[in-house]
C-alpha cells in the first residue's frame, strides 16, 4: 500500500524488500569498483555516514563544496553503472507515488553503523526540481526525521525498516530532513548496518 507522509511524499511500505538480496548484492559489486568512503563537508567535518555512488553522475564534498562528479575522485574512474533493477525499482515506485516517467541519473549509497547519524539538511544540487528523490532503505532499521521548508519547522518522526522505500516531490522535494543516530541491531543480511539508496534526477 501507499501511505501519503505529507504533499509530494508517500511511503510504499516493505515495497522493496522481496528484491533484498538483489539490491544488497548489487551494492556489494558497486562498493567493489567504487569503495564506501567519509566524505568531508566543506566546513571541514569528515561525515559519520559512508558514502557511495553509482550512476552517470555521483555524490562529492570535499573543502571545495558539495557537487556531482562524472567520475569517482577515489579511484578516477567513472562511478559504476545503475543497475538495472536499480532504475525499474526508482520508475516504478515513483510511479506509483504520481511522478510517472522519473529516470535516475545518479544513485547515492550511504552506509550507517551503530551511532552514525545525518543532520538535518536539505538536498538542493540536483538540477531538476521537478523530480522526486527515491529513497530505499536496507538492512537495520532508522529513524528518520523529516521537517519542513524551515530549519525551525517541526519534525516528525519515521521508522523505517528493510524492504521500506520513501517517494519524496513536489511540495516535499526540499524539506529538511536527517537520521537519528543509528541504534545497534543486526540484519540477516547487511549484519549490523544500515544502507540506503537514494535515486535522483541530479544532470
Ligand atoms: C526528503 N539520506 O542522502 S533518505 C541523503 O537515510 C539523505 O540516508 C537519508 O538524506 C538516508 O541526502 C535519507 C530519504 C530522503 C532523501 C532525500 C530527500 C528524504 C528526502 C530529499 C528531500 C526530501
Ligand atoms: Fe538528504
Amino acid at each position: 500500500g501507499l501511505q501519503p507522509l505529507a504533499p509530494g511524499a508517500a511511503l510504499l511500505r516493505g515495497h522493496a524488500r522481496s528484491r533484498g538480496d538483489a539490491l544488497v548484492a548489487a551494492v556489494h559489486d558497486i562498493a567493489a569498483a567504487s569503495p564506501f568512503r567519509h566524505l568531508v563537508t566543506p566546513g571541514g567535518h569528515r561525515m559519520s555516514v559512508a558514502t557511495t555512488s553509482c550512476g552517470t553522475l555521483g555524490w562529492h564534498s570535499d573543502e571545495g563544496g558539495y557537487r556531482y562528479t562524472a567520475r569517482d575522485p577515489h579511484t578516477g574512474h567513472p562511478w559504476p553503472a545503475l543497475p538495472e533493477l536499480f532504475v525499474a525499482l526508482a520508475r516504478d515506485a515513483a510511479e506509483r507515488a504520481g511522478f510517472p516517467g522519473f529516470v535516475p541519473d545518479a544513485c547515492l549509497i550511504n552506509r550507517y553503523q551503530p551511532g552514525t547519524r545525518l543532520t538535518l539538511h536539505q538536498d538542493r544540487n540536483e538540477r531538476d526540481e521537478c523530480a522526486p528523490i527515491v529513497s530505499v532503505s536496507l538492512g537495520i532499521p532508522a529513524t528518520f526525521l523529516f521537517g519542513g521548508l524551515q530549519r525551525s519547522d517541526p519534525v516528525r518522526r519515521l521508522r523505517l525498516v528493510h524492504g521500506d522505500v520513501v517517494v519524496w516531490g513536489g511540495p516535499s522535494r526540499f524539506v529538511f530532513h536527517g537520521v537519528q543516530p543509528l541504534m545497534h541491531a543486526e540484519h540477516p543480511l547487511t549484519g549490523a548496518c544500515r544502507i540506503n539508496l537514494t535515486f535522483r534526477r541530479a544532470g
